[in-house]
């Protein structure tokens, strides 16, 4: 959870997605596989586990989760442009266990410039394996597990003392002028009115930013 926290507040882990202009070219989604049982399925805001391979139009393997670093899936937080735009919009109600097949236009992708090894203009191909679903820290469970006092917003204090038990939970020793810092980085990004707290709403992921 403290990663996807931060990943979610520092806005320079953010993958920038270019090719905004080019005209919108349709992604094609196909389910490779159902699983009989779907007890919940994806939205947006929720921490998703998943294997994840690529590959050119071309049929060449691009990269696959099961094959690099410790080979296990990953954690990725729908609708907030964690990744490319095209993961955003293809893996929402999606179920654990699911498979999908995504073939990603440039547009949605690494568009006109490519990053690293994706050339210029590249339609990606994805086949996902959901693993898991959880709540994402964005969520309405989230806010309120961060909201002491339940006066629907979050004041400094708050956000330094779920730092502190996010710091504690994942065995690091709470650092005091390093949860001041980010307390005060967040509220410079998510007090958009600048009223000193942060709203249930300023919290909520939108969807319309997608
Ligand atoms: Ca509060
Ligand atoms: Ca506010």
């Amino acid at each position: 959870m403290l990663l996807s926290v931060l990943s979610l507040w520092c806005s320079s882990l953010l993958v920038s997605v270019s090719g905004a202009g080019a005209p919108e070219e349709e992604m094609k989604m196909e389910v490779l596989h159902k699983p009989f049982i779907c007890h919940r399925k994806s939205k947006n805001g929720d921490l998703l586990l998943l294997h994840h391979e690529a590959y050119f139009e071309n049929g060449t393997l691009l990269l696959s989760s099961r094959t690099i670093g410790d080979k296990q899936p990953v954690w990725f937080t729908l609708g907030i442009r964690e990744g490319i735009k095209g993961w955003d919009l293809g893996l929402r109600d999606m179920c654990a266990g699911e498979q999908r097949k995504l073939v990603i236009p440039p547009s949605l992708a690494y568009g006109e410039e490519g990053k690293g090894k994706i050339p210029p203009k590249t339609t990606l191909t994805f086949k996902i394996e959901l693993v898991e679903i959880r709540n994402g820290p964005r969520s309405h469970e989230s806010f309120q597990e961060m909201d002491l006092n339940d006066d629907w917003r979050l004041s400094k204090q708050e956000v330094k003392e779920y730092l502190k038990k996010e710091f504690e939970r994942h065995g690091h020793p709470p650092n005091d002028t390093l949860h001041e810092e980010m307390a005060n980085d967040i509220f410079t990004r998510e007090d958009k009115n600048k009223d000193g707290f942060i709203s249930s709403r300023e919290f909520t992921y939108k969807h319309d930013e997608l």
